[in-house]
């Protein structure tokens, strides 16, 4: 699988030089924001990493390869198109062979990264056990992901969408530890609080590097869930945000939204309902994962 990666040039000089590099999902440009706010959300956010003494590395399916880093272009392609394919493990050998358009999600951006080397990789919010799973059976392919490939998710927890209690039953049946950054709780996205603990808060990227590391060295393969929640100003107000999510949860159902469709379903009807409220949201919230993923891809380098 090896030959399939591609290196963008910044990518393959931090590399040869030991730098820190920090992988970003594009499913979050194609699928998670509107155009053109998700181009420049994605520059930004690349820009923070650089900042902060590491490198981006964006990863999508385009052309047959796996970019890992993407230029200007490339940014706006994917969030331009709208045929871009939401690319999860299970589809990665489709978009790769047949050479379309592929946005990466949260378990092949984790595939992709753990490849080319990388450990960090930062995004907005994970998949999860879906509310109404024991029906359904729609348990996100991230979870499974997050259970044996090595690499560190940082996030904002879990949007309550999903089933959050059943998200973390799950991720500790497997064997993931939850991480909190600032705050004993799990966040849920929009809102600091989800109600439920992480197992373990470590605040500073050193206290969270050594327990990576120690992970690994273990021999314990599998990721970690670094969850990190939104900055008191840019939260949402929980009682609205929760009755947006109820209406949007309800409309999915009537209209019978399936598989893979549902994720984005749910997003996108979320951001009408909000006015573009929650955009706001999300986009703070991943600049901060993105602040917080540097530094500690700069301290699991150290
Ligand atoms: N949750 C969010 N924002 C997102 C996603 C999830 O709050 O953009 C995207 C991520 O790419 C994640 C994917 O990996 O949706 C999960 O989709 P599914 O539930 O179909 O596994
Ligand atoms: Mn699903």
């Amino acid at each position: 699988m090896q030959s399939f990666l591609l290196f963008s040039p910044e990518v393959a000089s931090a590399r040869a030089a030991g730098k820190p590099v920090v992988a970003l999902e594009s499913t979050i440009i194609s699928h998670g924001m509107p155009y053109p706010q998700n181009v420049q959300t994605a520059r930004e956010v690349e820009q923070i990493i650089r900042d902060a003494g590491a490198v981006p590395a964006t990863i999508a399916i385009i052309g047959g390869q796996i970019c890992v880093g993407l230029n200007d272009a490339q940014l706006e392609l994917l969030g331009a198109s709208p045929d871009a394919l939401k690319v999860s493990r299970r589809d990665l050998p489709y978009v790769l062979a047949t050479g379309k358009l592929g946005a990466t999600t949260v378990a092949a951006t984790m595939i992709c990264a753990q490849l080319a080397g990388i450990e960090v990789f930062v995004t907005g919010g994970i998949g999860g056990v879906h509310r109404g799973a024991e029906t359904s059976f729609d348990i996100s392919a991230d979870l499974q992901e997050l259970s044996h490939t090595s690499v560190a998710v940082v996030c904002a927890g879990v949007k309550s969408i999903l089933d959050i209690g059943l998200t973390l039953e799950y991720l500790e049946t497997h064997g993931v530890p939850v991480l909190s950054v600032g705050q004993p709780g799990f966040p849920a996205f929009f809102t600091r609080e989800s109600g439920f603990k992480a197992d373990f808060q470590l605040d500073t990227p050193e206290e969270q590097a050594a327990f990576i590391r120690t992970k690994w060295q273990l021999g314990l393969a599998g990721g970690v869930v670094v969850s990190n929640p939104v900055p008191a100003e840019s939260a949402m107000p929980g009682e609205e945000i929760d009755a947006i999510i109820k209406q949007a949860l309800g409309e999915a159902e009537a209209q019978g939204v399936k598989g893979k469709a549902v994720t984005p379903f749910l997003l996108a009807r979320i951001k009408e309902l909000t006015e573009g409220r929650s955009l706001a949201t999300n986009i703070a919230l991943v600049k901060h994962n993105a602040l917080v993923g540097a530094r500690l891809a700069v301290a699991l380098n150290a």
